[in-house]
Parts: structure tokens; C-alpha cells; sequence
């Protein structure tokens, strides 16, 4: 068994966490010889703490293993303390007629705080992964707050769109999932992102020939991926949570595991047309030294370019919205 590693987690009491923490203690997300102390932060309300304190209870319950301890806290100080991961699901929903820029400025104060707090009392080569909408603007502005981590340390998720377009893919040629790869997202988590199903391949052939419908692939397939996650709340009710923590295990895992191919959402440094300073989903390997790299030359046809163009604009007008917050 491993020494125990540190995994802070935000907005522990809520719905995504309530199936990640499970996940987490369980071995899925780290393995099944990495014992882990979680650190569970929350809003310093009673609710809200009360909430927590079911959560653990429910942990202790499941008697995992590999759960060395736990600490419940409202102080982001307390919970980012020499964390190795630092999980950031909590962030403040769209209230009924709030305009996105307001969405985008009280996620931003949020985002800087913490963003400031990782950066001082978090482990040495700490590592950020952001899911709380919206993500991708939420981790540029974390990640400006940072003196000692360097950028590439703050990633955050699109790999529920990914997996989203996995199954899309399969389900469309009639074959499993697991023959479906090279799916990446470029972009925003939002409705504009692009699954770049050009470089897809089932079963080691191009998915455009396999699959042989253009028309479903830039329309039905692009569409369906990006307003999923409304689809979900139309049925259920509630935003996607399973899914959205079993893609946070995927990201976090891949990132630990050398060769894995995937996408995460990374500043662009210009890549692939993207604005150097906003952070785009990308396709990414995982290196042996535990770091990544951003897979180049990937082909992209005008179709393509169009769509990067799209959710490039969206993440440019989310940054100059948030602009006075950054640095
Ligand atoms: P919930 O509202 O169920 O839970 C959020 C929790 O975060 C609440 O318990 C709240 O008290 C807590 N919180 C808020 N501000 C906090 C802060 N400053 N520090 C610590 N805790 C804080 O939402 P849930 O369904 O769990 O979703 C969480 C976030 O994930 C939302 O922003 C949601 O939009 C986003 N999502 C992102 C996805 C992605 O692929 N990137 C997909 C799923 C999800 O929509």
C-alpha cells in the first residue's frame, strides 16, 4: 500500500460529489494500492455542513480501504492544505434570469480565491481539475492566480463530452464503446464545443468512412453531444452527476496513467487556432514523467476550423467578460 496522498475536493455536499467520493475511496480514480485522505470542503453553512457530515458518515459505512481519513471544513485553507489534487466541483448555479456574465463574474470571485489559497498551501506540483461551470473560464482565472504552479498544473473537464461522443459513435455503427477511439473535444464545455470526429477510428478505421453519414455528423452527432447535458435535465430533472464524477475518474486516472490519449481542457498557447490565453479542450498523452503534452497536427478540415473558430469566440468573450480578475 502507497503512503496516503491528499484530494481536496469543493462542493463535497453536492450531487457530483455525492457519487465521486465513493469513487475516490474506492481506488477507481488513483488505483487500488493509493490510500487517500480526503479533504472536503464546503460553504461555511449549517446546511451545508450538515450535509457533509451525512456524506461522511456514509463513507465511514462503506468501510473502504483505502480511505486513510477524512476532514470536513468551510475554510478553503484548511482543505487545500498540502493537497496533491485539488477536485473543484463546487461553484455557484445559474439562478433563474441571471445573465452569463453574471454567472461568469460570481464564479470568478470563487474561482480566485481559491485559485490564490491552492497556490500558497497546496502540495509542491499540486494539480488543479476544474469542473464547476463555467470550467474552462473558471480554471483560466485559478490558474492567473498562481505564483508557484505553473499553468499546465490547471486542467479542467470536457471528458464527459468526450465520453458523451464515444457512445454517440458507437451507438450510430452498431459496435461497443471500447471500439471507439480518438474521439477528442476541442473548446468550451459549453453547447459550442467541437467533437472532432474526423480523426475518430472504430476499430482502427476512420469513423467517417465506417459511420458513411456526413450530414448526421456535422449536424444530429455535434449537436446532440453539446446539448446533452439539457437533454439530461430535461429528463431527470437534475444536471448530469454519475456521469460527471465517472468522467472526473477518467480525467484524473489518464493524467496518472502514461500513453492514456485524451482530452482535457489546457491553455491553448495558440494551438490549433485557439487564443493563446484561454484554456481550450485539447487532445492530450499522458507522458512516463507523469506530465502531458498536447497531441499536434491533429487534421482539421474547414468544417472543423469553423467549429474551433465558434467556441474559440466563446471562450475569448467568457475571458474579456472576466478580464479585471485575471493576473
Ligand atoms: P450542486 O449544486 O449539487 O453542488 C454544488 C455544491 O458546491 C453545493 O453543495 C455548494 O454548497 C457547493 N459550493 C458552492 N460554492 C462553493 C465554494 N466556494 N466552496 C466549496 N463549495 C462550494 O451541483 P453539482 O450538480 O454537484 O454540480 C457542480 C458543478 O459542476 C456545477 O457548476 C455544474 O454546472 C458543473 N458541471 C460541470 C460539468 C463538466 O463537464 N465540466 C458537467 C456536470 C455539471 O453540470
Amino acid at each position: 500500500m502507497k503512503p496516503p496522498i491528499r484530494v481536496a475536493v469543493t462542493g463535497a455536499a453536492g450531487q457530483i460529489s455525492y457519487s465521486l467520493l465513493p469513487r475516490i475511496a474506492s481506488g477507481a480514480m488513483f488505483g487500488p494500492d493509493q490510500q487517500v485522505i480526503l479533504q472536503l470542503i464546503e460553504v461555511p453553512f449549517e446546511k451545508a455542513m450538515k450535509a457533509l457530515e451525512g456524506v461522511a458518515m456514509e463513507l465511514d459505512d462503506c468501510a473502504f480501504p483505502l480511505l486513510h481519513s477524512m476532514v470536513l471544513t468551510d475554510d478553503a485553507r484548511v482543505g487545500f492544505k498540502d493537497a496533491n489534487w485539488c477536485l473543484l466541483v463546487g461553484a455557484k448555479p445559474r439562478g433563474p434570469g441571471m445573465e452569463r456574465a453574471d454567472l461568469l463574474k460570481d464564479n470568478g470571485k470563487i474561482f480566485t480565491s481559491q485559485g490564490a489559497i491552492i497556490d500558497e498551501v497546496s502540495a509542491e506540483n499540486a494539480r488543479v481539475a476544474v469542473v464547476g461551470n463555467p470550467a474552462n473560464t473558471n480554471c483560466m482565472i485559478a490558474a492567473s492566480k498562481a505564483r508557484r504552479l505553473t499553468p499546465d498544473r490547471f486542467t479542467a473537464m470536457v471528458r464527459l463530452d468526450q465520453n458523451r461522443a464515444q457512445t454517440m459513435l458507437a451507438k450510430k455503427a452498431g459496435v461497443a464503446t471500447t471500439d471507439v477511439s480518438d474521439i477528442f473535444i476541442f473548446g468550451n464545455h459549453s453547447p459550442t464545443m467541437f467533437p472532432a470526429f474526423g480523426h475518430a477510428k472504430i476499430n482502427g478505421k476512420a469513423a467517417t468512412g465506417v459511420i458513411n453519414d456526413s450530414a448526421w455528423l456535422e449536424g444530429a452527432f455535434c449537436e446532440s453531444v453539446g446539448k446533452r447535458g439539457a437533454a439530461i435535465i430535461a429528463a431527470r430533472g437534475a444536471s448530469s452527476a454519475a456521469s460527471a464524477a465517472n468522467a472526473l475518474v477518467d480525467h484524473v486516472r489518464d493524467l496518472s496513467t502514461p500513453g492514456a490519449i485524451h482530452s482535457i481542457a489546457v491553455k491553448s498557447e495558440g494551438l490549433y487556432g485557439f487564443d493563446p490565453e484561454v484554456w481550450a479542450g485539447m487532445p492530450v498523452k499522458t507522458l512516463a514523467s507523469g506530465e502531458y503534452e498536447v497531441i499536434t497536427g491533429v487534421p482539421l478540415d474547414d468544417f472543423a476550423k469553423s467549429k474551433i473558430a465558434a467556441t474559440n469566440k466563446e471562450l475569448v468573450d467568457e475571458r474579456a467578460m472576466v478580464a479585471e480578475m485575471l493576473g
